[in-house]
């Protein structure tokens, strides 16, 4: 992998990244599709359409529907999904933690109960990346633990150590199965996790371990848990220092326009979140003015489109009447275009955000987007 500062903005970075999988142009926002798809009935040739960069998929939600000893057989999830471009695997550490039932926490990993059909399962970290391995993604995170907020410090000191021993055991096991002659993707690389919650000097020391243990990448895990968005940033402002500079900086599951726009401008670079795909879902759809709820009577007559101007396959064809007409018919098609133009608004911020980077003028670009995505509909 190489990764290279293009241009700097403050502590903003504009970088690219080269993978196996082609080049990766950063800051990115990745398109997440759990279960190796993007729901709302959005395909790769959407996504191709739509200027998606990384598709994000789950190694638990993988692990207990399908299984990944199957896609490996096929040929890996690149080969299954028919998506060349890189895929980025969350560990299951998290899944595990926001959607199994009964689960228990040991040195070696972790048990729970499958949210499918309640069998046990165990999950440790040679077993994440084991799974990672056979789906062959682009990028594999590191199994972490996404301590519960709030917690004591106390709590979340020793999983913060363990999280640490487990970083050991996934670049060990990682290292081996990549040199196995049958690998999917012998070059899959490896983030490591920063955990701490909001206490400012554990997120510091367990930023440090962590880089000086060679990852390909970092992560910023356990925020946007319950804690304020102020909360957040401050977390970023002390942590993201401690990371190393030259490599990507991805803050897991973040979030909101304006919390992507204040994070890059913190030094994030890698962001991933269900809203743009689960907000069109329900018909809310983001605009330069405020988001709209197409479910509104308001826009029963309303032949405009959602954003005079957007180029997406909702904009270009439909009319926000005709979307509200298929969402209240329960037709698909009337989510699908919702979800399109919701990714579309993320994908094109992210190419704004790196234009403005480039240009040095991200400050200015920020207070007028920020002011556009905070703004309530007229
Ligand atoms: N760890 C992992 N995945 C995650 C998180 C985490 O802390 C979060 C927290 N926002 C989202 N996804 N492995
Ligand atoms: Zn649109």
């Amino acid at each position: 992998m190489k990764y290279q500062i293009l241009a700097k903005d403050g502590r903003a970075k504009r970088a690219v990244v080269e993978t196996v999988h082609g080049t990766i142009q950063t800051p990115v926002f990745m398109n997440v599709g759990t279960v190796g798809a993007i729901k709302g009935a959005v395909s790769t040739d959407d996504l191709r359409g739509i200027g998606t960069q990384v598709e994000l998929s789950n190694t638990y939600h993988l692990h207990v529907r399908t299984g990944d000893k199957l896609i490996k057989e096929l040929g890996g999830l690149h080969k299954f999904m028919n998506w060349d471009r890189p895929i980025l695997t969350d560990s299951g550490g998290f899944q595990v933690f926001s959607l199994a039932g009964l689960r228990k926490i040991k040195e070696e990993g972790v048990y729970f109960n499958s949210h499918i059909d309640g069998h046990k399962i165990f999950m440790g970290p040679e077993e994440s990346m084991q799974i990672q391995s056979n789906l062959g993604s682009t990028i594999a995170m590191a199994f972490d633990e996404c301590a519960p907020h709030p917690c004591t410090r106390e709590y979340m000191e020793n999983s913060v150590a363990r999280t640490v021993r487990w970083l050991e055991r996934c670049k060990a096991e990682m290292a081996r199965l990549n040199s196995l002659p049958d690998t999917v993707n012998p070059h899959q690389l490896l983030f490591g996790i920063n955990q701490g919650g909001t206490f400012e000097d554990i997120r510091i020391a367990h930023a440090d371990t962590i880089s000086a243990m060679d990852c390909d990448g970092y992560a910023i895990g356990g925020l946007a848990v319950g804690e304020s968005h102020e909360e957040m940033y401050r977390i970023l402002d002390v942590t993201v220092p401690h990371l190393p500079e030259n490599k990507p900086t991805y803050l897991m599951g973040v979030g909101t326009p304006a919390n992507i726009l204040e994070s890059v401008d913190r030094g994030v670079d890698f962001f991933d979140c269900v809203y743009p795909t689960r907000n069109g879902r329900h018909g809310h759809v983001y605009t330069n003015h405020g988001k709209l709820n197409l479910f509104n009577e308001q826009f029963a007559k309303d032949m405009r489109p959602i954003e005079e101007g957007c180029q997406c396959p909702a904009c270009r064809s439909y009319s926000r009447a005709y979307i509200r007409h298929l969402l209240k018919a329960k037709e698909m098609l009337g989510m699908r275009l919702c979800v399109l133009h919701n990714l579309y608004f993320y994908n094109t911020m992210m190419t704004e955000i790196r234009e403005a980077i480039e240009n040095h003028s991200y400050a200015e670009y920020k207070a007028r987007k920020l002011e556009g995505v905070t703004g309530n509909y007229k």
